[in-house]
């Protein structure tokens, strides 16, 4: 029983909690005690950063201690949780998210201003954490986010990288990397958990044991052993309703790491092998949609699956016990894509071999507990890895990997197909070829309860073109999760005007509830609504524009129409298309100088992969027609082209508030879903794009008249390749096309002829893989659309309102709540103060 004495402490920490929630000088005061007896310096010389910190730790009281009270719910209900494998998480920057979700901003907003500090430029000091390449981490930051807020029993595990995704610069036009080591001098958000250590053993032999009743062991002779560190981040759930564990595991060399080495006098040996052990979690793959092939990005992709399976095992053993019986029925387990694959494998050997189950009741613990997300059809995102490369790393999960082939080829393939090699040869685990290799994604059908796609579209093309045999053996396993984002982070936070409109017209629970935000629909054609909403977004462009100025020297106007496109460069998302429209657009103002058009900025930011050259080339022609046009009197300002850089999701919080126009103009079929098409819609961008991904969705249920839908359909594209795709004849009958695609084979914007050249090489003699120049005629009429409406005031605004007001179904709690009802099957607890 709790003594008097607890009890009355407690009582003392709730009130301290709720002062500290409402009550400016109690935050001002602690903001100040963390300074000096945190921080350890004086309000006198502390800098940004120490400000910064002490802030951050003036939230962790009521962060960790809402965390406290989640982990007593879950464990005193043993709750079912879900366990998110990702090995991206693009989490960027926590302070305002955290402060809106704990509902102390203004609090520590005005306490601050108090102390004379602006808090905007404290958000300033904090680093992005940017352990992900693009959408796919950063979906899974939002559903973080949504599963703390709507109290769901998860955990989402990845790996501690050292250093995130490169830090881009531009010089003279091309993208320079840098290293992003964004925890330098530590991140205050992060605690490491060092009971929770994990060992994880890799390479080495298998040995086969026969014992005396003739039965066949196997036993695993690992050549080195890794220790695997966690690193927790709380995840702040709107209004604290739970707070929810990112868990990052981050490589070290375990104690006993060649002790042999060090006592025979090799110190400087046994450092190095430390660094090789170290560089497991040293670096994420800068590849976004390709698949990497590397040894050490399938060690990083093993070390993290077994990590977290490790961790998950010694939590459900602590009350249950080693007895598998309740195993499937207390976890379930998502894999985001085929990264952390290797975790079926894994399972079943952690069950047979070390536990000691049978094959057959681990693989039906196996199976009912993962499910698989497909991200992407570009084949060379499919992964897989070489047989060799298994033989030493992982030797013992390969010949689990064959155990599952030769048991689904002979019975399951067998039944339904007998005698037909052709579909044992496309559905087994093992390519065939002059290097065998292992395919994840088949791995990850044949072990999955449930696989889905990220849009409609989407996961009807995983049925049909991508796994057409596996959803005839098992119809009922495909389904489809239409991505969400966070309206937290992509509304309240990022854009407090709109917010303002949304509390006084929806009230305050629309980030709650996002479907309320309709209740502005009504309002899309009032002209005081229509103003206001304007307003707000003049507002955003005319701080973008500030930033513009401090990052490019770019001097922009903000009553020009802005249009965005921010994105990974890839060829398929297109952004030379939409450079070929620029080029035509100016190309017209010098034809015809006394042209007038709608004022423009054409706004890029992305990320080429270093390795891939095309990409790069076309970051450096946007910064060179961009630096020509932009100081090309002749125009009159009417045309501005900018690339941002350093592309990330602090700067995106920034750009999206203030777009006029989202551009999403993938060829149709090969983007997935998209995401921030979701969030530029939610602050009142219309979509320029096709129909692709999530468009399509976005679309039906914003109005295609209040967006500029353009070019060929999923299927108008498969029968232009059946038929046979050939851009010289789009070339050759299209005068504006050919003019422009001509352009860049000159030496008009760059003595470096060559790089520009690269792209007309790609779009004729390449073939134009992605359907560039089949796509401009229609490109071109959806920009005219586009450019008169936005010259009827009106007319924009309602579409702008319509848009935003539309989104509900874009929450990543609506896609949160679909995963739950049709895969995990998950309760959610309220999280009351009861210790
Ligand atoms: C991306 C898809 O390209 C994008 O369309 C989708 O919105 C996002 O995932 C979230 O589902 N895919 C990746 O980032 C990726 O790496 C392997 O796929």
């Amino acid at each position: 029983a709790e003594t008097k004495a607890v009890a009355a402490a407690k009582v003392d920490a709730r009130a301290d909690k709720n002062s500290l929630k409402l009550d400016v000088n109690v935050f001002k005061e602690k903001i100040v005690h963390h300074l000096r007896c945190t921080i350890g310096t004086s309000e006198k010389k502390a800098s940004k950063l120490a400000w910064w910190q002490a802030l951050v730790a003036t939230a962790n009281e009521l962060i960790f201690d809402r965390l406290t009270q989640t982990q007593y719910t879950h464990a005193t209900k043993d709750t079912r949780a879900v366990h998110y494998l990702s090995a991206e998480f693009l989490m960027g920057r926590l302070t305002v998210n955290n402060l809106v979700s704990l509902e102390v901003y203004n609090t520590a907003k005005s306490a601050l201003q108090e102390l004379g500090i602006d808090i905007n430029e404290l958000c300033e000091e904090e680093t992005d954490m940017a352990l992900g390449n693009g959408g796919l981490g950063r979906l899974a930051a939002c559903f973080m986010d949504s599963l703390a807020t709507l109290a769901y029993p998860s955990v989402g595990y990845g790996i501690h990288y050292e250093n995130g995704l490169f830090r881009q610069e531009i010089r003279e036009g091309r993208q320079i990397e840098r290293p992003d080591s964004w925890r330098e001098y530590g991140c205050p958000w992060e605690v490491c958990r060092p009971e929770s250590v994990q060992e994880v053993p890799i390479g080495g032999f298998v040995e086969t044991q026969t014992a005396p009743d003739g039965s066949i062991r196997k036993v695993w002779h690992p050549e080195h052993m890794i220790k695997g560190v966690p690193w927790d981040i709380p995840v702040v759930g709107f209004r604290g309703a739970s707070v929810t564990i990112l868990r990052l595991w981050e490589s070290r060399p375990t104690e006993s790491f060649n002790w042999d080495v060090f006592n025979a006098g090799g110190y400087v040996d046994a450092q190095n092998e430390k660094a090789a052990v170290e560089t497991i979690s040293k670096v994420l793959y800068p590849n976004d949609s390709t698949e990497a092939g590397k040894m050490l990005r399938l060690t990083q992709q093993y070390f993290f699956s077994s990590c977290s399976l490790r961790d998950i095992l010694r939590r459900y053993n602590r009350t249950h016990f080693h007895d598998y019986g309740e195993f499937a029925k207390k976890i379930a387990i998502q894999l985001n894509d085929t990264h952390p694959v290797i975790a079926i494998p894994e399972l079943m050997r952690l069950l047979v071999d070390e536990e000691g189950i049978s094959w057959d009741a681990a693989w039906e613990i196996v199976t009912e507990v993962f499910s698989y997300t497909n991200h992407t059809l570009l084949p060379e995102a499919l992964e897989k890895w070489p047989v060799y490369i298994f033989e030493k790393l992982l030797p013992r999960h390969l010949e689990i990997i064959y155990e599952i082939n030769y048991r689904f080829l002979n019975e399951v393939v067998e039944a339904k197909w007998s005698g037909d090699d052709e579909k044992k040869r496309k559905l087994s685990i093992i390519e065939e070829g002059p290097c065998k290799m292992v395919r994840m994604a088949n791995l990850a059908v044949i072990a999955s309860r449930k696989i889905n796609g990220v849009a409609e579209i989407h996961s009807k093309l995983v049925r049909e073109n991508l796994f057409p045999e596996f959803s005839t053996l098992w119809p009922d396993r495909f389904c489809n999760v239409t991505n969400g984002v966070t309206p937290r982070r992509w509304m309240l936070a990022c854009n407090p005007g709109l917010a303002e409109l949304y509390n006084e017209i929806a009230g305050k629970d629309w980030p709650l509830h996002l479907d309320s935000c309709a209740a502005l629909r009504p309002y899309a054609d009032d002209p005081q609504i229509q103003k206001r909403f304007m307003d707000i977004k003049f507002k955003n462009k005319v701080a973008l524009a500030a930033e513009i100025k401090k990052l490019c020297g770019v001097e922009v106007d903000p009553h020009a129409m802005f249009d965005v496109q921010i994105k990974r460069l890839h060829e398929y998302k297109r952004q030379h298309l939409n450079l070929l429209y620029i080029l035509h657009l100016y190309r017209k103002l010098l034809a015809d100088p006394a042209m007038r058009i709608v004022p423009q900025v054409f706004i890029f930011g992305a990320k080429a992969a270093p390795a891939y050259t095309l990409a790069k080339n076309i970051i450096y022609a946007i910064n060179v027609i961009g630096d020509k046009i932009n100081n090309d009197y002749r125009i009159r300002n009417q045309l501005k082209v900018v690339f941002m850089p350093n592309y990330r999701v602090s700067l995106a919080e920034k750009i999206i508030p203030a777009a006029d126009i989202s551009e999403q103009i993938s060829t149709a079929g090969y983007e997935a879903s998209g995401t921030s098409n979701m969030k530029f819609s939610m602050n009142g961008a219309l979509t320029l794009g096709t129909m692709d991904g999530a468009n399509i969705e976005i679309v039906a249920e914003a109005g295609v008249e209040n967006n500029f839908i353009f070019g060929m359909s999923v299927k108008d594209v498969q029968e232009l390749k059946a038929k046979g795709y050939n851009p010289w004849d789009f070339y050759n009958s299209n005068q504006d096309l050919r003019a422009v695609v001509d352009w860049l084979d000159s030496d008009f914007f760059t003595e470096d002829r060559q790089a520009l050249a690269s792209i007309k090489h790609s779009l004729l003699e390449g073939g134009d893989p992605y359907m560039v120049l089949a796509d401009f005629a229609s490109y071109c009429a959806a920009h005219k659309r586009a450019e008169e409406m936005y010259a009827d005031k009106a007319r924009w605004a309602h579409a702008a309102i319509m848009n935003s007001a539309s989104m509900g179904k874009f929450s990543s709690d609506r896609s949160i709540e679909d995963y739950v009802h049709n895969i995990w099957k998950l309760k959610n607890y309220e999280i009351k103060d009861e210790i």
